[in-house]
């Protein structure tokens, strides 16, 4: 960027850190985005008020029930921006090959030249918040920080809640003296003038043109994933799309899994579970750490520490019902903002699944409902709700040490072919499941919906580098001295015949959870096959489920042709990766294959 207006004076107030190079690099965005005024955000509660009466002022954000929902919001999103956006997000390295054939790639002059051009003057009316965060407890040595310079006050009022965000950020910044730098413009709102970039090398992110969700909350996807993982690869960590969770038994242990589901298939509700009636009378728990992001990594004894690098959650309203996940349910009965669900007549926030008997009367878009147009809530609506007001909330998700982790789990929506669960054999072949997953797609991301594609680790749209060097990455951790977790499939989202699906999911995953502790603590039996380690029924607590035949044959069968097929597509997908894909990685694809034709 070139300071380049002469007739442009920066606001007063642009100098507004101890921190010489974070006031250089403000005064550089405001010499080109041109600003009204420049605000540097301390996160209080004075602030924010300040901002949603602004905002209710100008209809960005519309109050809902006061005496149901206080404290709460709607935001109805501009009709073309509601969803991440892949084909406009781009990995800039120098080299085209470090970005990998998994992301969209610019070289990064040419990309800077492109975005810079369309952030020229495009603040001019505006307001620039400055927004220092943190990702993950302010006193953690895993956390990282960022500063968010955006024009969208919703994009404060966001940040806010799933950050650490204003002061405390902005004093371990200037203690660090480092930062990952996102600059980010509601632009116009244009689709054909929309970008998300990224530049690991020089921890820079540049957004223009959305509001919405990943592609302006520039501390999550953008931040915690993208950069993240380009850094944590650099440093012997791990940055991933994981939920984070704590089981506790009935004799009061509790063991952290950590789980890789794509967008929307299941990462809040797990993250959240209620057990099934039998399991909570015997005295079983779940806690919540993190719903979406993890970092984690080897601590002094050998094994993975996690934190969640989030304090809130942006979690998919359709479906959240009292009976699906009571916890999410509970946790956005007030100081929540909603973003693209319907309302009712008395104004309270309604979507598709929520399970009352109440009625929308203005869709997404603000319309009268009518179920001939559209859904009451767009499919990808959102609910933004800091983590503490969630029942479950674990006490340790602030550990600024975080937690051991004693499982990876990953999983996919696969209607077919795929059990409800196996465990990988070890360290190699448990990173050959997560890189060869699939799963169909969802309204998380534009595009077509229920398309199977290969989702490796769950990271296709989040991984800042190239897979192969990621798998390799994920190889290198299994060395002397390491107590790994062990890794396991998951997938709920097995259907019948009908098309309906076959396992009741939701609180009864606990069932599938009990299996994977119990064969961590060698106390479960498996079955063993090709594609890994499968439970027999015996093997899991089915206690008070009706679970046809032809339900459990799915569920817990093992189709060899089908795999046959599956590991050739496999074998085709890693190829894709050229020299690049790590040989111990091919070998173990190789070796299952060859099992299979045996
Ligand atoms: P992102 O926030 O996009 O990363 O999504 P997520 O992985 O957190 O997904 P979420 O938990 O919000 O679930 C998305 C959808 O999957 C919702 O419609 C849920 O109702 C549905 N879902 C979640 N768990 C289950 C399950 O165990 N079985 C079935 N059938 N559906 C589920
Ligand atoms: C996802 O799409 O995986 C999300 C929502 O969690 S977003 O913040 O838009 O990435
Ligand atoms: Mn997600």
């Amino acid at each position: 960027m070139n300071a380049r207006t002469k007739d442009f004076e920066l606001p007063p107030g642009t100098a507004g850190s101890r921190l010489q190079a974070l006031n250089d690099w403000v005064a550089e965005v405001a010499s080109l985005t041109r600003p009204d005024a420049v605000h540097w955000c301390d996160g209080s509660d004075a602030e924010n008020a300040a901002l949603i009466a602004k905002m209710e002022a100008d209809g960005t954000l519309l109050r809902l029930n006061e005496q149901t929902h206080p404290q709460s919001w709607l935001h109805r999103s501009h009709p073309d921006d509601v969803a991440r956006v892949e084909h406009l997000t781009l990995v800039c390295t120098p080299e085209r090959e470090d970005a990998g054939p998994n992301n969209h790639w610019m070289a990064p002059a040419e990309a800077h030249a492109k975005i810079d051009a369309l952030f020229d003057g495009c603040m001019q009316g505006r307001t620039m918040y400055v927004i220092p965060y943190c990702m993950g407890p302010i006193d953690s040595p895993l956390s990282r920080c960022g500063v968010e310079i955006t024009d969208s006050p919703y994009v404060v009022a966001n940040m806010r809640i799933m950050t650490r965000m204003g002061a405390p950020a902005l004093a371990r910044i200037e203690r660090e003296g480092s930062f990952v730098k996102g600059l980010h413009s509601i632009g116009e709102l244009d689709p054909e003038r929309r970008f998300i970039m990224h530049f690991p090398e020089e921890l820079t992110i540049k957004s223009y043109g959305s509001g919405y969700g990943g592609n302006a909350l520039l501390g999550k996807k953008c931040h915690a994933l993208r950069i993240a993982s380009h850094q944590a690869r650099a440093e012997g960590w791990l940055a991933e799309h994981m939920l984070i969770l704590g089981i506790e038994n009935p004799q009061g242990d509790t063991h952290y899994i950590a789980a890789a589901f794509p967008s929307a298939c299941g990462k809040t509700n797990l993250a959240m579970l209620i057990p099934p009636e039998g399991y909570r009378e015997k005295g079983w728990k779940i806690w919540t750490i993190g719903d979406d992001i993890c970092w984690m990594r080897p601590g002094a004894d050998g094994r993975l520490y996690a934190i969640n690098p989030e304090a809130g959650f942006f979690g998919v309203a359709p479906g959240t019902s009292r009976k699906s996940n009571p916890n999410a349910l509970a946790s956005i009965q007030s100081h929540t903002i909603f973003t693209n669900v319907g309302v009712t007549a008395d104004n309270q926030p309604w979507w598709e699944g929520i399970g009352n008997d109440q009625a929308p009367a203005t869709d997404w878009r603000g319309e009268p409902y009518d179920p001939a147009k559209r859904p009451a809530a767009h499919p990808n609506s959102r609910f933004t709700v800091s983590a503490k007001r969630c029942p479950s909330y674990s006490p340790m998700a602030e550990d600024p040490q975080g937690v051991p982790i004693s499982a990876i789990v990953f999983g996919g929506r696969r209607a077919s072919l795929v059990p409800l669960v196996f465990e990988a054999r070890d360290w190699t072949h448990g990173v050959l499941v997560g890189a060869s997953m699939g799963s169909e797609t969802t309204a998380a991301a534009t595009g077509a919906v229920g398309v199977m594609r290969r989702d490796p680790m769950a990271m296709k749209p989040f991984c800042g580098y190239n897979f192969a060097d990621y798998f390799a990455h994920w190889l290198s951790f299994d060395k002397a001295g390491a107590k790994l977790p062990r890794v396991f499939h998951v997938n709920w989202f097995r259907k019948g015949a009908d098309g309906a699906f076959l396992w009741p999911g939701f609180g009864d995953n606990l069932r599938v959870l009990e299996w994977m502790i119990d064969r961590v603590d060698g106390k479960a039996g498996a079955v063993d096959t090709p594609i890994g380690l499968l439970p027999a029924e015996a093997d899991l607590d089915l206690a008070g489920l009706d679970l046809p035949a032809e339900a459990r044959e799915a569920l817990f069968g093992f189709d060899a042709a089908g795999w046959r097929t599956e590991f050739e597509g496999i074998g085709e997908y890693l190829e894709g990766y050229g020299p690049r894909m790590p040989a111990a990685l091919r070998a173990e694809r190789d070796r299952i294959a060859a099992a299979l034709a045996g």
